[in-house]
């Protein structure tokens, strides 16, 4: 009994040993594509590199797995493919990273369903679009979005679940 004394006034005063466990992320990160991604490592390798959306949709499921948590990688070439799984994302997912690919620079629907998230949403380009047609440096998702990262290259999508991740652990 008074061993059990002393020990909970050196908790009273120093606070707990062991800091407390972070609540593990039970639901997937989203990882949405847009349109002609599908077809990436075909054509353009110079702006794209010669990496498939297959190869970078493993890359991002492994680095997410090392880190517990799950991924779910969706592509469309439709818009309203890509509104519906924002939708979904509000209930289903924990946070969301978007490539929209031409979407991003025409696509008012997906602004305005990515405007009613409220968890962690990074947008990823592979290439540097301020860099290319001024047509492209113009984005409808980059004000509604937590983040934006471009011209990294596929290691974008990696960056991107990074920053989603220490955000919900923070
Ligand atoms: O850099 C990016 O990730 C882009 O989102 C890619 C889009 C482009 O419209 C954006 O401005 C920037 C284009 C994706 C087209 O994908 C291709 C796949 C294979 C070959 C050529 C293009």
């Amino acid at each position: 009994m008074a061993r059990k004394a002393v020990a909970k006034t050196k908790a009273a005063k120093t606070g707990p040993a062991t800091k407390a466990a972070k609540p593990a992320i039970v639901k997937p990160v989203y990882v949405l594509n847009g349109p002609n991604l599908n077809l990436l490592g075909l054509r353009e390798p110079e702006i794209y590199g010669s990496t498939s959306l297959s190869d970078i949709e493993k890359m991002v499921a492994t680095h997410a797995k090392k880190q517990g948590v799950a991924v779910l990688c969706l592509q469309s070439n439709h818009e309203g493919d890509l509104v519906t799984w924002i939708q979904e994302a509000r209930s289903m997912a924990a946070g969301l990273i978007i490539n929209a690919a031409a979407y991003s620079h025409t696509s008012i629907a997906i602004h305005d369903a990515l405007a009613m998230l409220d968890i962690p949403t990074v947008e990823v380009h592979i290439s540097n679009v301020h860099k290319r047609e001024e047509f492209r440096h113009y984005s409808y998702m980059s004000s509604v979005v937590s983040g934006v990262i471009c011209g990294l290259g596929v290691k974008g999508y990696t960056l991107a679940l990074d920053a989603i991740l220490a955000d919900l652990t923070k």
